[in-house]
């Protein structure tokens, strides 16, 4: 699918659906607005999250929507012993927040589904996550591990943070 202001110059809207959008990531200066049919694509150059203008006639990446109202794009999940002592193990959920890029594990308790916390990993729309694991270490305390692949390099990295406070243990680069 795809954007454009062909109906109205300046008027933004999916062209399959004709709903104006509700987010938008425009690189810097844009939208160009000039005479001509103008339409969206997102990024000009792998890595390149934002969105630009192009005239119709030019091949460009595509646009995909899915999931409606749903703005996480989730990845996976793992378990993790016990962390609020009510007797149940805990379930991580790994996912990218689609609207600010930011890739978290949110952990949820899996008997009252109460939030335990939410934990950031890597920099915003600078990588993609591919899996989660849950490790003990040296002190008996749990880590998360997360693989994220860098967007622009395409290079793996292990982020390992203790899933307690979120603090970064070490990153590990797997190439
Ligand atoms: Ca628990």
């Amino acid at each position: 699918m795809g954007g454009g202001d062909i109906a109205e110059q300046g008027v933004w809207q999916w062209l399959t659906t004709t709903e104006p959008f509700s987010y938008s990531s425009w690189g810097e200066g844009e939208p160009l607005i000039a005479n001509g049919q103008y339409i969206i694509m997102g990024g000009r150059n792998p890595g390149d999250t934002n969105w630009h203008v192009a005239k119709q006639e030019r091949a460009v990446p595509f646009i995909c929507e899915w999931g409606g109202a749903a703005y996480k794009d989730y990845v996976g999940s793992a378990f993790l012993d016990d962390m609020n002592a009510n007797g149940y193990p805990e379930i991580a959920t790994l996912y990218t927040d689609d609207v600010t890029g930011q890739v978290t594990v949110q952990i949820n308790d899996s008997n009252t589904s109460k939030v335990i916390s939410t934990i950031a990993f890597g920099t915003p729309k600078q990588s993609f996550p591919k899996s989660i694991a849950v490790m003990p270490n040296a002190a008996g305390i749990q880590d998360i591990a997360v693989l994220l692949i860098n967007y622009t390099t395409l290079k793996g990295t292990q982020e390992i943070r203790d899933a307690a406070t979120g603090k970064l243990v070490v990153s590990v680069p797997i190439n």
